[in-house]
């Protein structure tokens, strides 16, 4: 009788803490089944968007923006290109991240639309004429009208067709642009590129961007 009770302690005692190690084990798969997807996709999801950078190509029509995204493709940016009627898209990939290269069509009845895609934008090029003259007061307001509805975002404004023999100078630039009065605490940069050239000029200022690209994405 003595022997019989012990057995079914022992027995109940074993069917507990197998009960107990099921119930833990059961808890754990479960916490498994239900949430560790989920988190893997919030965490690649995340860890994409980290990875991704989009830069977003603006400026004036005829300014030069179609031919910065096929020189920074690597394609001939001479041999460039009829106007953008709505967008144009590029992907750069590098070691460190993907770079995301869109450009808006800059003609008068697209400019309305550029601000709809500061949004998701992590770095503006702003690409300028820099012999178009007359209209760099157009060029200037489209800049600072861009420049007040995100106050933070890095701006790379690059004045091109510097090869152009009425073109501009960069410090002219500077001024017509009135790049003085941008607030300090802005990333703001201006830099000179000729894509029209020929050698290696238009190369070189292109990886610069690039590089430049690269550091503040
Ligand atoms: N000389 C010279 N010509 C250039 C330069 N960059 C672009 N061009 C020429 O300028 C013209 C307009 O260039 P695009 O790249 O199409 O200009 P865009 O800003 O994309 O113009 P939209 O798409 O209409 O907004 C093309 O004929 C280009 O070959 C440059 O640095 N020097
Ligand atoms: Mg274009």
């Amino acid at each position: 009788m003595v022997l019989l009770r012990h057995i079914s302690v022992a027995l109940t005692a074993a069917v507990t803490a197998v009960g107990a190690a099921l119930f833990v084990a059961v808890n754990l798969l479960y916490k498994r089944r239900v949430w560790t997807p989920e988190d893997y996709y919030v965490f690649k999801e995340e860890e994409e968007e980290q990875r991704e950078r989009q830069v977003l190509v603006l400026g004036l029509d005829g300014a030069g923006k179609s031919s910065v995204l096929q020189g920074l493709s690597g394609a001939d940016s001479k041999r460039c290109c009829r106007p953008t009627r709505g967008f144009n898209f590029i992907r750069l990939h590098t070691p460190d991240c993907q770079l995301d290269v869109l450009e808006i069509g800059g003609g008068e009845d697209l400019r309305v639309y550029w601000t709809d895609f500061l949004r998701r934008t992590h770095i503006l090029v702003y690409v300028v004429d820099s012999s178009d003259r007359s209209r760099l007061p157009v060029a200037k307001d489209e800049l600072h009208r861009l420049l007040r509805v995100d106050t933070q975002l890095p701006v790379v404004i690059l004045g091109n067709k510097q090869d152009k023999p009425n073109a501009v100078s960069v410090p002219e630039l500077r001024d017509a642009l009135s790049l003085g009065s941008v607030a300090d605490q802005r990333k703001l940069f201006l830099l000179s590129l000729q894509l029209g050239s020929v050698g290696a000029t238009a190369a070189c200022s292109l990886q610069s961007l690039q590089d430049l690209l690269l550091k503040l994405a």
